[in-house]
C-alpha cells in the first residue's frame, strides 16, 4: 500500500459481505480503510462473519481477529453501530434485538439521511426466493409475495435446525452463468419493490456482491458489495450525499478483479 490517505470522518459508513473466517477475506484491506475511515454510525449489513464455512473448518487469523477487535473499539469510541445479519452469519438471527460490545442486531434498519430521507438496510437475502419467481408472483400479486417470503424465511430456519446449509439463490444462479447480469438487474428490482413497499426512499444492502448507487428501478438502490473481491464500502457524506467507496483503487492497488460468476459463488 502507498502513501498516507487523509482521515475520513463520515455520517454514516455502510459495509457487507466482509466473509470472516474465510479465505477469501480480504481482512488486511478491510483494516487499512477502517484505519482511515471514520463514522457516527456504522451499519455492517449481513454476512460479516461467515458462520457456515467456519462450521466445516476453522479458519481464524490474527488479521480477522484485528478487524472485529477494530470494529468494537470504534463503539468503545462511540460510533454507533447497527448489525443486520445475512445468510452467512443467520446464527445471529437468533440474537435480534440484543446487543454486544455496543453492536446492536437488528433485522433490518431504517436510516435517516441528513437530509431527512429513509433507507431500508438490509441483507438482501430474504428476498432470493422471490428474485427466483418474481415473474409467477408479480402474476398472483401482494399475497403470494408476502407468503414466498414468510416461507423463504421458515424453510431457513428448518434447515438451519437440521444442520442443513443454507439454500442460496445465488448458489441456483451460478448454474446459470449466462443469467448473471439478468440475475443482478433482478434482485435491484426486488429490492427496488421492498423499499416502495415499504415506503420509504430508497433501500441499502448487500448479499450479491455487487457494489451500485442508481435510481434505475425508480427508487434509489444502494449495494455496499464486499470485501472479498471488490473491497467496497458505502458512505453516507455530512450532508447527506452517498459515495461508493472502491478501496483497493483508491489505495491504488492493482485492480482487484471483479469477476460476477466467482462473486456470486460466495454471495
Ligand atoms: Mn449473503
Amino acid at each position: 500500500m502507498t502513501g498516507t490517505p487523509e482521515p475520513k470522518h463520515y455520517r454514516a459508513l455502510f459495509l457487507s459481505d466482509i466473509h470472516l473466517g474465510t479465505r477469501g477475506a480480504q481482512a488486511d484491506l478491510l483494516l487499512d480503510f477502517l484505519r482511515y475511515n471514520d463514522a457516527e454510525t456504522i451499519y455492517l449489513v449481513g454476512d460479516i462473519v461467515d458462520g457456515w464455512r467456519l462450521r466445516r473448518s476453522w479458519y481464524w487469523p490474527q488479521a480477522h481477529n484485528d478487524v472485529v477487535q477494530k470494529l468494537l473499539r470504534k463503539s468503545r469510541k462511540g460510533a454507533r453501530i447497527i448489525y443486520t445479519p445475512g445468510n452467512h452469519d443467520e446464527f445471529l438471527r437468533d440474537f435480534l434485538g440484543t446487543h454486544f460490545g455496543g453492536v446492536n442486531v437488528v433485522a433490518d434498519a431504517i436510516h435517516t439521511t441528513a437530509d431527512g430521507r429513509e433507507f431500508l438496510v438490509i441483507h438482501g437475502d430474504q428476498f432470493d426466493v422471490v428474485v427466483r419467481h418474481a415473474r409467477w408472483l408479480a402474476f398472483f400479486g401482494d399475497w403470494a409475495y408476502v407468503t414466498a417470503l414468510n416461507l423463504n424465511t421458515g424453510l431457513n430456519v428448518v434447515r438451519r435446525k437440521l444442520g442443513l446449509t443454507y439454500w442460496s439463490l445465488s448458489a441456483w444462479a451460478k448454474l446459470k452463468v449466462k443469467n448473471a447480469v439478468n440475475f443482478i438487474g433482478k434482485f435491484e428490482e426486488t429490492l427496488s419493490a421492498e423499499a416502495r413497499r415499504r415506503e420509504v426512499d430508497g433501500v441499502i444492502c448487500g448479499h450479491i456482491h455487487h457494489a451500485a448507487d442508481h435510481s434505475d428501478f425508480g427508487i434509489h438502490y444502494i449495494n455496499t458489495g464486499d470485501w472479498v473481491e471488490s473491497c467496497t464500502a458505502v458512505a453516507e457524506h455530512h450532508d447527506g450525499t452517498f459515495e461508493v467507496i472502491r478501496w483497493a483503487d483508491r489505495r491504488k492497488l492493482p485492480a482487484v478483479a471483479e469477476k460476477i460468476g466467482s462473486a456470486r459463488a460466495a454471495a
